[in-house]
């Protein structure tokens, strides 16, 4: 392992495009004229020359830049230098197992059903966490459903690491995803993820995103419509399957942030499953629950989940995760805005006028706004639509502008606010999405390449030379913070989920008692299970990584 993290050489290690740019970094050595590019056949195609040095404004280390767009023939090429040697892939369907597989990695983390053999290989699992007994807990509680009362609240997704399910994260995950289905809905028409409903007439992503909205409609109380914080049990889980796990489960306080996000995701999907043939009842079903959600969270607007207000008030304590989030503008321009496109009411209308932002930013499970911008980029209302796109482009062009200064060819990675917990998701995948936008929508062939750049970072080209996806590259995580991953005797972690990456914050280190290599924020990074800070997954991250790798597979593969 610390040999191939010593290789200098820092590239894409799953693949590249044969007509985009493809860059690769030298770490610190300056390979003046010794760099070597062979094919398969072992000839020469090139001694390629550095075309520029970049400084890191963290580490200080000097990096190299190469440029090998000049090679354009599909194929298995090797680069060398001195005793240092990597290989890549150019071809037209370079991301396409990374398109499948990550959002295969949905189906494989699904709860509340076996994960069967013919689907999952070897990482077929017995069924964990039915969910068909969960309390509500005193803060949940309702005079139709009071404190106690047991509720059936089955399916979904794990979170992340941990086997709770979140609703903020959840309706993120699915609102991301269901934007790129929008604007890729005959790529998606084709994509065969093999999961059990792959033989139906729906298309597999919808599929994997229904599982997630059935336990979703299950959060919500039917007597007034406010949404469930979230279902957990009272402490994490430790590290053993899911099927081993028998902790009772809780919903918890209903949220205005949960609530909204609800809300949004449910009019979306309500817009996107109208008419279907196999989910018949959804699309009536998820609009009335998203108008219900939204008039609670009007009535509501101080229910701010604070898990500390929980445990002074409530029993037993809960100290899974927070999602805590105070601040609700965003949430709101989100719902209203999915609500507008659904209805065509001009309330909701009116409410997303009000609440939109000024900026497109980078965006989160907490910074909503930007599903919502995305949504008006694709809908027919010419002044909403131009306001967005004006914030995008303003965006896009801020964080391009400094690529060629930057040290790996890339938006993402050369400043130190651009890591944290979870950057990888938020501040490399989801930057890279919304220049696909921009690509498609405000200038045709500008912005792509740098939607690849960062994909080229996520990928190899970077300060610690992995490839942050379980299961690709030379050298990718085998031990991410992931319960089933980390119990099920198997040596390799599922493959296709993205890492939260390098994270300078570090919270894990003192607790876990961890070494990290460097605190040079672009280093910040530990392939170990105890590394909850910097190795764990997450469907938020995860969704963000299908948007990439799947819109990026749409341009080229037929
Ligand atoms: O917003 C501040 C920002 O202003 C500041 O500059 C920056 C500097 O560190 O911190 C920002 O806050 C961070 C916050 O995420 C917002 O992104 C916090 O430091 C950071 O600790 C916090 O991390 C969150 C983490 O839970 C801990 O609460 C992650 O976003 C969130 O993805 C993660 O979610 C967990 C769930 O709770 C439980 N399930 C697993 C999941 C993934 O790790
Ligand atoms: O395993 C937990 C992970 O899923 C969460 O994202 C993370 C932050 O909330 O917390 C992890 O749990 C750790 C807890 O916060 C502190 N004690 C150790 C736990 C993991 O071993």
């Amino acid at each position: 392992l610390s040999a191939k993290s010593a290789n200098p050489i820092r590239l894409n290690q799953v693949g590249y495009l044969p007509q985009e740019e493809k860059y690769v970094v030298i770490d610190q050595i300056n390979p003046q004229n010794k760099l070597i590019v062979k094919n398969e056949k072992g000839h020469v195609v090139c001694r390629p020359k550095v075309v520029r040095t970049a400084k890191s404004s963290m580490s200080g280390k000097i990096r190299y830049i190469v440029d090998l767009s000049e090679i354009k023939a599909p194929g298995r090429y090797t680069i060398k230098l001195d005793k240092y040697q990597s290989s890549f892939n150019i071809s037209e369907k370079a991301f396409h197992n990374l398109a499948t597989s990550s959002l295969k990695a949905f189906y494989l983390i699904r709860s509340g059903i076996d994960i069967s053999r013919k689907y999952a290989g070897k990482y077929a699992r017995h069924c964990g966490h039915p969910d068909t007994t969960v309390i509500v807990h005193p803060s949940a509680a309702s005079a139709a459903r009071p404190s106690g009362t047991i509720i059936s609240s089955p399916y979904g997704w794990y979170d992340a690491g941990d086997y709770n399910k979140y609703t903020v994260n959840s309706a993120y995950s699915i609102g991301l995803m269901l934007d790129v289905y929008e604007q890729n809905q005959n790529y998606f028409a084709k994509l065969n993820t093999n999961i059990p409903e792959s033989k139906n007439s729906t298309p597999d992503i919808l599929d994997e995103m229904m599982f997630n909205l059935k336990w979703l409609l299950t959060m919500q109380d039917p007597s007034d419509g406010g949404v469930y914080h979230k279902l957990t049990t009272p402490h994490f889980e430790n590290f053993i399957m899911p099927d081993k796990c028998h902790q009772p489960r809780y919903v918890v306080a209903k949220s205005v942030t949960g609530t909204l996000d609800f809300a949004a995701c449910m009019a979306q999907a309500a817009r996107l499953l109208q008419g279907s043939k196999d989910y018949p009842e959804f699309s009536s079903k998820a609009r009335e629950a998203a108008i219900k959600a939204y008039e609670w969270a009007k009535k509501n607007p101080n229910a701010f989940y604070k898990q500390i207000n929980i445990n002074m008030n409530f029993k037993p304590s809960i100290t899974t995760g927070e999602y805590g989030d105070f601040r609700s503008n965003d949430e709101i321009f989100w719902a209203a805005t999915e609500l507008y496109r659904l209805t065509g009411m001009s309330q909701y209308k009116e409410d997303a006028a009000k609440m939109m932002p000024s900026f497109f930013m980078n965006s989160s499970w907490g910074m909503v706004s930007e599903l919502g911008l995305f949504s008006w980029i694709s809908s027919n209302d010419s002044e909403m639509r131009t306001k967005s796109l004006n914030m995008l482009k303003r965006y896009c062009d801020n964080i391009i502008a400094n690529v060629d200064k930057s040290d790996f060819q890339s938006p993402f990675g050369s400043r130190k606010f651009d890591f944290g917990w979870g950057c990888l998701g938020g501040s490399c995948c989801f930057p890279a999405i919304a220049m696909l936008y921009a690509d498609k929508y405000i200038d045709p062939g500008k912005y792509k390449k740098y939607a690849i750049e960062n994909m080229d970072y996520l990928l190899g080209r970077n300060a610690t030379g992995y490839c942050y996806v379980t299961g690709f590259g030379y050298l990718s995580p085998m031990h991410p913070h992931h319960r089933i991953s980390a119990s099920d005797g198997i040596d390799a972690p599922f493959p296709g989920l993205l890492v939260g990456g390098p994270n300078p914050a570090q919270q894990d280190k003192v607790e876990k008692n961890l070494i990290y290599p460097s605190n040079s924020p672009d280093e910040s990074y530990l392939d170990q299970t105890e590394s909850y800070a910097s190795n764990e997954i997450a469907i938020n991250w995860n969704a963000a990584l299908v948007g990439i790798s799947c819109w990026l597979d749409a341009t080229t593969y037929k």
